[in-house]
């Protein structure tokens, strides 16, 4: 079944997302945020208006063979092979949206100072118009979404829940996880996505 909901469960308005609440159960979510901690966590550089400075958060991929990723044109992840943890995420939400997914890439945000702005993913190793899926676990954050140009519907990215952008939505809206200076533990991300390149 596909919700739609935003802040305080009121029906977002119309966006190419939809949003799962409770996609795992707090006994699986909280195994899976376990299972991540361990994950092999790296702190990248990222070059913008050159100059280079770190990432605002720690970053892992997992994935196919060969399916490395460059995003902003400076930071290349390379992946790790699956974990059987991972691999049967990925099989979960494929089996629940039909969309098929050969890298995850997971985000730590250790404090509310860790965050990610504004921006769509449209590298191109996803092909045209991918469909991404998005797993939260640990402390819930802020998720802004917005068509370019205009007003951001807010999201709270509950602990176990399942957020999908569909096809299209890289093209037509932005995204990101604000800072905050509220006191907030720390958060995992793990984006699900398609590869157009590697080995099959
Ligand atoms: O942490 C999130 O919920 C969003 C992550 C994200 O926007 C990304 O990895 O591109």
């Amino acid at each position: 079944m596909t919700i739609q909901m935003s802040l305080f469960n009121e029906p977002a308005p119309s966006l190419p997302v939809s949003y799962y609440p409770d996609f795992l159960s707090k006994q699986e979510a909280n195994e899976l945020y376990q299972h991540c901690l361990g994950l092999q966590w790296q702190q990248n550089q990222i070059k913008m208006l050159g100059k280079t400075m770190p990432v605002p958060r720690l970053e892992c991929m997992y994935g196919d063979e060969g399916c490395d990723y460059l995003y902003s044109k400076s930071v290349l992840l390379k992946p790790l092979a699956w974990t059987e943890e991972l691999a049967g995420l990925r099989d979960r939400i494929t089996a629940t949206t039909g969309y098929s997914f050969r890298i995850v890439i997971g985000n730590q945000y250790r404090s509310g100072q860790d965050s990610i702005g504004w921006h769509s993913d449209n590298e191109a190793s996803m092909g045209l118009d991918p469909a991404i899926a998005s797993v939260s676990l640990g402390a819930v954050r802020k998720f802004q979404i917005k068509v370019i140009g205009g007003k951001p519907t807010d999201f709270w990215l509950e602990h176990g829940s399942l957020l999908v952008m569909h096809p299209g939505c890289q093209s037509t809206h932005l995204h990101q996880v604000p800072k905050t200076n509220k006191f907030v533990t720390t958060r995992i991300n793990l984006t699900f996505r398609p590869h157009v390149g590697g080995g099959k």
